[in-house]
């Protein structure tokens, strides 16, 4: 047998990509609930209204720089898929259902930091918010199925974005903390893995992380860094603490990244582009302190972050459990990209790879990445790994009869299943569990469509929000409960 007994197989969604409900049982304003849509194959982003301090309106990207002073709002008048995304909010029993008919022994769930504190900062926490996830954990444990929880993915709470600057401030931080105290302490006994900041190293930006100049203004991107640093490894102390039997991990979004070729000046590239994007947030939450090559940066571009008596010390004691980590494509990397062309990802932008394929997105389909990536974290850390997301997005096609036969996706899953396997088998990686994203379709968080749908459960909603929500099995459905219940055995 190749995967371990006990092996962790389910999937995984975000709140704000999800649940909706977005004003139900006393939930407040994310900053994911003042994003349109945007059309991703056609690279039209997703935007914010916002109003500016001289009390004038403006749209921005949802990737652009927001200036100072600015509040992002909700406007009547405009579609926020977020709102009602596909309604885990009010399907919760029966997708929980499905996700154990599919053989799912893990669910992958976040935790929306404005149902529990509406304003992110308030003195006490809202009853209705705790008893939804409480209830939702129950009925996973009902069927045999493990939660294991995000507690910040993608969903600064807008007041601390508009009012502090997101987590450039120490008041978003010290809000974030009390957050953690509440949840953690509420569903001991119920919770045991828990993940702590989603996609730590994708981006310091407004729709992240609720910082509005984050390109002009380093000193804004790296204490934003800190702060993030800091709330992850409060997470893992006070989870250690609340209850010793707790198990956390990071989340990184971990592509695999290639030299363009063997010039020493494109091996040179990659080695940069992997320690910023990837291997100083694995550093600093596995060994707990900043790389050197970091500190020499902070010190040459005149960066001094803002750090309280205790921090140093906490970045130290935080240290995760696991490295668990998102992967969905690979990146050659060149030192001079203008001549070539250029490859798309969630993670960075390389140059076309063209030994491989992409997806509709141009996200490119590397299996053996993935295998790549598993053997160079186990080889760094020496700590369990976890793949918490892995999938493809994909226009999927609704047959007269109701039936979806997404062979596409079951080619990406059998491929990627399979390195995954060869990395456990032949490479001996320790690795506990597989996650893949939006095993349910949902929102997709780059681009807010609904067309980029990666589950194997398909929801009707579209982009315009037309639909009656209902669920139905796609093919991938059957194929991916085989490989649950063979425990990753029978592949064909
Ligand atoms: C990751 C996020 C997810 C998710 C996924 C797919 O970056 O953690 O929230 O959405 O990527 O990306 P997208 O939805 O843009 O296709």
């Amino acid at each position: 047998m190749s995967f371990p007994k006990g092996f962790l197989w389910g999937g995984a969604t975000a709140a704000n990509q999800y649940e909706g409900g977005y004003l139900s049982g006393g939930k407040g304003l994310a900053v994911a609930d003042t994003l349109t849509g945007g059309d991703g194959i056609h690279n039209i982003p997703r935007k914010f209204i916002v109003e500016l301090a001289d009390g004038t309106r403006a749209t921005f990207g949802g990737r652009d720089e927001i200036p100072a002073g600015a509040k992002a709002i909700v406007d009547p008048d405009t579609y926020y898929p977020s709102h009602v995304a596909t309604d885990f909010y009010h399907h919760w029993k029966e997708d929980i259902a499905l996700f154990a008919e599919m053989g799912c022994n893990v669910y992958r769930l976040s935790i929306n930091w404005t149902r529990i504190f509406p304003n992110g900062d308030d003195e006490t926490p809202n009853e209705e918010g705790l008893k939804f996830y409480e209830d939702v954990f129950k009925e996973c444990h009902k069927y045999g199925i493990e939660p294991l929880v995000t507690i910040y993915h993608f969903d600064c709470p807008l007041h601390l974005a508009n009012e502090y600057d997101g987590w450039v401030s120490r008041h978003t931080l010290e809000a974030f903390e009390r957050y953690c105290d509440t949840i953690l302490t509420r569903y001991k006994g119920l919770v045991k893995y828990w993940l702590t900041i989603n996609e730590i190293n994708i981006n310091t930006n407004f729709m992240m992380n609720g910082v509005h100049e984050h390109i002009s203004n380093k000193q804004n991107a790296e204490q934003c860094r800190w702060h993030l640093f800091v709330g992850s490894a409060y997470a893992v102390k006070k989870a250690h603490e609340v209850d010793p039997e707790n198990k956390v991990g990071l989340m990184i979004a971990h592509g695999a990244s290639y030299p363009y070729s063997c010039n020493p000046e494109d091996v040179w590239a990659e080695v940069e582009s992997a320690h910023n994007m990837k291997w100083f947030y694995g550093d600093v939450q596995v060994r707990g302190y900043y790389p050197a090559w970091k500190v020499n940066y902070l010190k040459r571009e005149g960066i001094e972050l803002k750090k309280e008596p205790g921090d140093d010390e906490l970045l130290r004691e935080g240290t995760v459990d696991f490295y668990s980590f998102s992967y969905y494509s690979s990146q050659a990397i060149a030192a001079h990209p203008e001549k070539l062309g250029e490859s798309a990802g969630n993670q960075t932008h390389g140059v076309k790879n063209p030994y491989l394929q992409a997806s509709e997105w141009g996200w490119t389909i590397d299996p053996l990445g993935l295998r790549i990536v598993l053997n160079e974290i186990w080889d760094r850390y020496q700590i369990p790994t976890m793949v918490v997301e892995n999938g493809l997005g994909a226009i999927d096609k609704v047959e007269e009869d109701g039936s979806i036969n997404d062979d596409y996706r079951i080619d990406y899953m059998r491929t990627h299943i399979q390195t995954m396997k060869d990395a456990v088998e032949i490479d001996g990686v320790d690795l506990m569990g597989y996650t893949p994203w939006g095993f349910i379709d949902v929102v997709s968080a780059g681009t807010g469509e609904m067309r980029k749908r990666y589950g194997f459960i398909y929801v009707d909603m579209d982009d315009d929000g037309n639909g009656d929500l209902s669920r139905s099995k796609k093919k991938s459905f059957g194929y991916i409960q085989k490989v649950y219940k063979s425990n990753g055995e029978d592949l064909d």
